[in-house]
Formats: structure tokens, sequence, C-alpha cells
């Protein structure tokens, strides 16, 4: 490599202000590289570019956001705030161009320095504060609120380790978890506000004034302090730019040096206890409550420090507290924020003096839940003993809401008043309670989310459904229908369309004969497209972008795993957190028979067979022995590697089919694999995966789906025809009754599905090698199959035959993949936002 990169000529230009290429924004790239970065001029590598680039896309991103910021206090709007334990970002550079509206110009900029934009962006760190789904969500939503203009704050954790990175081990495959120190380096993209700080106490006494007013106060324990950092989230094609707000905690003075002068040192040093260990780490457990301490001390010093952000905010409009609701709504991303809503009752009657009722009025006014998952180990419920240790005011109010009768008047009574409509029904009772019996008791935080909150919404239509008829079924009969709503979830169409397929893109533009930035804002404007199905010309470029982007991932894998790919083949691919709902343990063993199948032909016949290449990528959450259920995960990633190792090397059949594993997935590794798709995965057993939100990003960049009739698959099959949708498996109101099946009668594999005994049988066989470690595995498959594996295996085999007879012709193919994208109008994340912005924020756009 040249080095250094750039020649000192052109740099000095630079520095002048005057090249011929974009002189402002190449004299602030040097001039950052000299003063921010203390380097000389031209004595840079790819990361220092990276850095100089970004500090300079920063200085515009601040200017807008001052802006911003001013207009919002000026025109005091009615705001919301997006609550969430997870942002997912990935890079910001490309991202920040893409909406300033820059990008070409930092291109040539860049280029006349001596560096490529291409190899610049890659310099950056993904942000992976998050596990999947629900954080990416988060980030979809930002982008969207800040492109339509609309008043919106996220609010999290400024974790100091994101997302583990994770490491297969290359004798057998296991996966290794490693710390992701992804503010090692300077963070270009956060402004730090070290003059932001609040304080946030856990344990202590809290002392009640007199049952009357329900009052109290609480004092002592521990305090810390919530210092904020702002990130700054540019809308696309508007100056607009919003906040997220991350807090981080670090120790109150003084508090510290208490211990220290009680000679309790030990106590001061304590790492699980300290004020930095709060927002040390993001846990990684996708979709399990795990009841740690120090999870809970995450979410009150979160939830505190933004109420007490936000009421400071509130203060300043010099409204009447009473008002407070008709300023702010805050929605509550899963029930990890549920404490807000204690939180603000407390900050009402505690230190507003605001007494309960009109608190409480306040209060369900201003939240909002939504539900993300029906799994029942998901559902959070707090210990009352753990509760009552670190936060004894807040469980004080938890159970006068539940039930305190000197303070609460009968009309917000919540228990009497569910007596009052269903007398003696103490089934009833007990399962709305907000506080479940046992040992300890438990406070299950899905039922205070859904009492304190104004609206409750599920994640896509069939879910939404499930959240009312199984999860919420007495409240859903105790309110009325109408607190229940559905908001399906979308994608943003710049980072998930524009950013990660350009080329596409380019097409798109190109044959709509609208502008980028119009379709990019109005993503129905994409049927358009279907006027261009049959034109041959529009369908031998669309392929070719396809091709395109399948060379790309493959010249990706080669420089990662060193094995060539046939970029020619079908492209199969299932990314995603890994989980047994989500059956990537379906699609190996699916795999496998494919294998055995192809094995089984004479060479002449193996010529016929679809060349196909299938790609996993997907962390699972690190082995605990807690929970038995959690160390087969590792177990599937294991087999997966195993049968990769095999089948690729095999060469009767590698050329045919062959298997890749790609490493710590990421949302930059998704912005390759994504655009690459024949076809995608989603695969999870009925009824359980809430939306999915991955399935909508194949389809707009042309990718088909396999799957279940689950989640969003439903209302994208909708869309796009059940036609281009490959179908398969039982309905969710089948799997109760399997499951019961499995249990009471159960019947053999090789009765039920004598090609999926086979193929179990295979892998215990050991030419897959493993010694037997893959029997815990296999017999979740053969014993109580909860997932209903057994039940799906042939129809699923038969979707993957549809598949293969589908691609092999491949105009109507390309058709297919260009009426998929065409239909994808309802999942931007746009639409999303204007439906929790109408139905239930109630905020308006600001215009700078
Ligand atoms: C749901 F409950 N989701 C949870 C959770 O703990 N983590 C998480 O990522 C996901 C759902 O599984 C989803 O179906 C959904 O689309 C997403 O939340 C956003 O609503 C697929 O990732």
């Amino acid at each position: 490599e040249k080095w250094p990169k750039g020649d000192e000529k052109s740099w000095k230009a630079a520095l002048r202000g005057v090249t011929t290429e974009s002189p402002e924004i190449s004299k602030s790239i040097v001039n950052h590289v000299q003063t921010s970065l203390a380097r000389a001029p031209y004595n840079i590598d790819d990361f220092g570019a990276y850095q100089a680039a970004a500090l300079s896309v920063r200085d515009n991103l601040i200017v807008n956001w001052n802006s911003t910021q001013l207009e919002y206090s000026r025109k005091s709007p009615k705001r919301a705030y997006y609550l969430s334990l997870e942002f997912l970002m990935g890079r910001t550079l490309s991202n920040a161009l893409l909406n300033l509206g820059v990008l070409d110009n930092y291109s040539s900029s860049l280029s006349s320095l001596g560096f490529s934009l291409e190899d610049i962006l890659v310099q950056e760190r993904d942000a992976a504060l998050g596990n999947g789904g629900l954080g990416r969500l988060a980030a979809c939503y930002l982008d969207s609120s800040a492109t339509q203009e609309l008043p919106v704050w996220g609010y999290g954790l400024r974790y100091k380790y994101g997302i583990f990175q994770q490491l297969i081990k290359a004798d057998d495959g296991t996966q290794l978890e490693a710390p992701d120190p992804w503010l090692d380096h300077q963070n270009p993209w956060e402004l730090p506000r070290l003059d932001v700080t609040y304080e946030v106490r856990f344990y202590g006494n809290a002392q009640r004034w007199d049952e009357g007013t329900g009052r109290a106060t609480w004092s002592g324990g521990q305090e810390v302090l919530a210092v904020a950092y702002d990130v700054m989230i540019p809308g696309y094609g508007t100056k607009n730019t919003n906040n997220l707000r991350l807090w981080e905690s670090k120790p109150k003075r003084g508090f510290d040096l208490q211990s220290f002068n009680a000679g309790n040192y030990e106590r001061s040093v304590e790492s699980s206890n300290s004020a930095a260990a709060i927002t040390s780490v993001l846990y990684p457990n996708d979709h399990t409550s795990f009841g740690k301490e120090l999870r809970l001390k995450q979410q009150y010093f979160w939830t505190a420090a933004s109420l007490a952000d936000m009421l400071r905010r509130f203060k300043h409009l010099e409204k009447p507290i009473s008002q407070f609701a008709e300023y702010n709504a805050i929605q509550l991303n899963d029930t990890h924020p549920t404490l807000a809503i204690v939180e603000l009752m407390r900050i009402l009657v505690d230190e507003e003096e605001v007494p309960w009722d009109g608190a409480w009025t306040i209060v369900t006014n201003t939240f909002f839940f939504t539900n993300h998952t029906v799994l029942p180990e998901a559902l959070e419920k707090w210990s009352v003993p753990l509760l009552e240790h670190l936060l004894p005011r807040h469980l004080q109010i938890i159970f006068d809401i539940v039930s305190h009768p000197a303070i609460i008047r009968e009309s917000s009574l919540f228990l009497q008043s569910v007596e009052k409509k269903f007398p003696g029904d103490r089934e009833k009772l007990s399962r709305l309670s907000l506080i479940e019996e046992g040992f300890p008791k438990q406070v299950r935080m899905a039922n205070l989310a859904v009492v304190g909150s104004r609206r409750v919404n599920g994640v896509a239509e069939l879910h939404s459904d499930l959240v009312q008829k199984n999860l919420f079924p007495d409240f859903v009969e105790f309110y009325g229908k109408s607190k229940f709503g559905n908001v399906t979830n979308g994608i943003t169409p710049r980072r998930w369309l524009d950013q990660c397929n350009p080329s596409l893109s380019a097409l798109i533009t190109e044959t709509l004969k609208i502008e980028r930035n119009v379709w990019l804002k109005d993503l129905y404007k994409l049927e358009g497209l279907l006027a261009h199905v049959n034109d041959s010309e529009f369908q031998a470029r669309w392929a070719a972008v396809k091709h395109q982007n399948k060379e790309r991932l493959a010249l990706f894998v080669e420089r990662q795993l060193g094995i060539k790919i046939d970029a020619s083949a079908l492209f199969d691919v299932q990314i995603k957190r890994l989980h047994e709902y989500k059956r990537q343990t379906l699609n190996i063993l699916g795999v496998i028979h494919r294998y055995l199948l192809i094995k089984s032909l004479k060479p002449e016949e193996r010529k016929k067979v679809v060349k196909k290449v299938v790609f996993f990528a997907g962390k699972a959450a690190p082995a605990c022995t807690l929970f038995k259920m959690s160390t087969l995960l590792p177990l599937t990633i294991r087999l997966i590697v195993n049968v990769a190792r095999v089948i690729n090397a095999d060469p009767d059949t590698n050329q045919y089919l062959s298997l890749f594993f790609l490493p710590d997935y990421s949302v930059s590794l998704a912005e390759i694999l994504i655009p690459a798709s024949d076809i995608s995965q989603h695969i999870s057993t009925a009824g359980t995966e809430a939306s999915g939100t991955s399935n909508m990003k194949f389809c707009l960049n042309g990718g088909l789906l396999v799957g279940t009739v689950d989640g969003a698959n439903i209302e994208i099959a909708e869309e796009v025809g059940e036609d281009n949708v490959f179908f398969f498996g039982h309905l969710t109101p089948d799997v109760e009754d399997l499951r019961y099946q499995h249990t009471y009668h159960p019947i053999p594999v090789e009765e039920k599905s004598p090609a999926l005994a086979h193929v179990l049988n295979t892998v215990s066989s050991g030419i897959f090698g493993g010694d037997g470690v893959y029997e815990p595995l296999l017999n979740t498959v053969r014993q109580g199959d909860f997932y209903i594996l057994t039940d799906d295996f042939d129809s699923y085999i038969r979707a993957l035959e549809m598949v293969d007879e589908a691609y092999s012709d491949r105009t109507e193919w390309i058709k297919k993949s260009i009426r998929t994208s065409a239909k994808m109008g309802k999942f931007s994340s746009d639409r999303a936002i204007q439906d929790y912005a109408q139905e239930y924020w109630n905020i308006e756009s600001v215009k700078l």
C-alpha cells in the first residue's frame, strides 16, 4: 500500500481552499487532520481520513442540530420520546452523507486527497447498542422521525461495551464471545454534555408522610450521576436533526468518599455495585427476562434520568404540570422502561405535590406501550424483595396503584374497579393483577405497562391479534378494544435500499423517472416499477444488479474465509439472532437433507440440480448453565459450521451446494448480505415471530421469501401476492394442538417424516463429527418438539423444491423479484412513524 496516501501538493492546495473538488469540504477535512487529530497534513492512513471526514461532517450536523433544537424550544410543540434500552445504529458516516446530500462531494473531495470513500466508510466501527430486531427498529424509527420533521427524541444508555463480538473457534465451531470496546477511539457522532447531569438514587428508605396524601420521602442509599451524551440524528433531505440522548453513569463525588471514610474500601470499589458498572455493558440476552439486579439498576437509572430531563424541559415552558401530557408523549419500547410509569408518579406525587388521582391521570395520558413478543420467557417480572431493596419508594407506589384504599378514589382503584366489573371472578382478578403470587411475589411489568399507558400495540397484524387474544384478554375485556391497536413495523429505505444497494437505487430512479429524494420519502412510489415488469431490458438490468451484489458478497466471503463462491448459484440466506423459535435448526436439517439427496444422485443427474449457496449468520446468547435451553443455541452454530466443513469439502456435491456461517453478524454485514439474496428464510414456528423486520429488507432489495405464515410475512404476502412468497408449515391455531399431541400422543419421527428421521440419524451417525455432542439438540426434535419441526419439515422441503422450480425459469423469477420490491411501500418506517404520530402520540411536524 502506498504511504502516505495523499500527495503534499494537493493537500496544500486543499488547505488554501483552491482545489477544484468541493474546496470547502476538502479544506475542512484537512483542517481537522491538523487540528482535531493533531497530525501532519497528509500523514494519515484510512482510519485517520475516516476520522477527519467524520469530524467535518459532524460540523454540519451540529449546525443543523442546533437550529432544530432552537426551533423546538421556540415553538414548544408536543414532543414524543422513544425510550429504548437498545439502539442498533450501525455505521453513521455514510448515512449522514446521504441524509445531508453531500455524498458525492465528499467522495470527490476525498479522492482528490488520495483516498477512496469506499475504503474510508468501512473504517467505522458499528455502534451496536442492541441485540437484534427491537434495537434496529428503534434506529429506523429515529431516522424516519427526523426525516418527517417530527419532534421526537430517543433516550437510551451509553453502554461502554455493545453487543459482544462473536468468534467461531476454528477447530470445533463453537462460539466465543469477546467484548466490543466500541468507544476505544473517539466517537465523532456524539456530543458529550458533561453539564447535563442528574442524580439517581438507589436503595435507602421511603418514609410515608401520612396515609391521606400518599406522599413519601425517599432518602439515603446510593446516589449516582447520569451524564448526557447526545447523538445527532439527521433527517433525509431536511435540515431537521433530532437527538438521541444516551446516559452514562458515573460516581457522584462524595458517595465514594463516604465509603472510604467509613473504612468500607471493599464496598466503594466493588465492581458490580459501582456507579460505572451500571452503563458498562449491554445485556446480550434477547427475548429473555433475566432477573439480575444490575439490569434492574440499568432500567431505573435510565428512566429516572430521562424523566428528570423531560421534566426540566417541560418546566421551561412555564405551563401548569397538569398539562404535562398535552406536551409530552412517551413510547415504551417493550417493558424495559416500565419503571418510568412509576417514576413519573413519584415525581408528580412526592415532588410536585400533585394529588394522587391527578397524577395518575397525567401518567396514563402520557405513556404508550409497544409489546414485541408473546414468548412467555420474555415477559419481565421483578421480584418484590429485589424491588423493595433497590427501589423501596417505587414498590410502595406499585402497591398503591394496585390497591391503596386510603389514597385512591374508587374510580381509579384498580383492583376494586375490576371487582366491580367482574364480581367474584377471582381467577380473572389474579390474572389482571400487577403482582404474581408466589415465593417470592413478582411484579408483572407487562401488566403495569398496560395499566399505566394510554394505548397498547403489537408490531404486526397477527401479533397484535395474539397480544389481545392470548396475552392480555382480560385487559381487553376490562378496558375495551379501543385501548389496543396495531402498528406494523417498518424499515428505513434510506439505509436499507439506497445506502446498501446503490445500484438498485439508481436503476429505480432512472426507471421511475422520479427523483430519488421523492420516492425515498414516499416508498409507495415503487409501485411504478410494475409498469416495467415485462420490459426485457429492464429485467436484464434488474438481474445484473442482483448479480453484481452477489459478486460483492462472494468477494467478501473469499477475503474472510478464503473460499471461492459461484455467484451464479442461488443465494439462500438466514441471518438473525439464534433462537429456538426462529428454527435455524430446521434450516440446517433441510441443508443436510439436500446434501444427502444430491449425494445419492448419479453424476449426470446431479447436473440438473439447482446450484445453491446457503448463508447463515447470527449471534447466540452466551451459554449459561442457569438456562438449559440456551446452551443448545451454540450447539446449533456448531452443527452448521461442521456440516459446512464436510459438505464444502465433498467433491461429489460442492459445486451444487455449499454452506457458510459468517461470524459476527452486524448491521454492516446485513448491508452486504441483504442485497445479495435470492431467497431468505423467515421460518419461525407460526405465532412466535412478532413481526420480523429483515423480511422487509430482503423483499425491498428484490429477494423472495421462504417463510411460515407468521408475523409480517403475512402482510408482505398480502402486498406482493401469495404467488410471490414461498409459504409453508402449520398455521398459528394448529400449533397448540400439535404441542398437546407431542406430549400426550407422540408419534415417532420415523412415521411422521421419514425424510427428517433419515437426516437426524445421519447426524447421529457422526458423519459431521462431534462424537455425540449433537444428541441433546437432536433430542429436542425427537421428543417434545416444542417448535414443531417434525410437523413442518416435509412442507418446508416442498417449499424449497418450489423455489428450485421457480428459479429454473429465470425470467419469471426476475418478474417476481421486481413485483416484490415494487409492493414494499407499506413497510417503510415512515409509514409506521406516521401511524404512531397520528394514532398514538398526537404530534405534528416542525418546519425549520
Ligand atoms: C422482540 F421481545 N424482538 C423481543 C426482544 O426481546 N427482542 C427482539 O428483537 C423483536 C421481534 O422478535 C421481531 O419479531 C420484531 O420485528 C422486533 O422485535 C421489532 O418489533 C423480530 O426481530
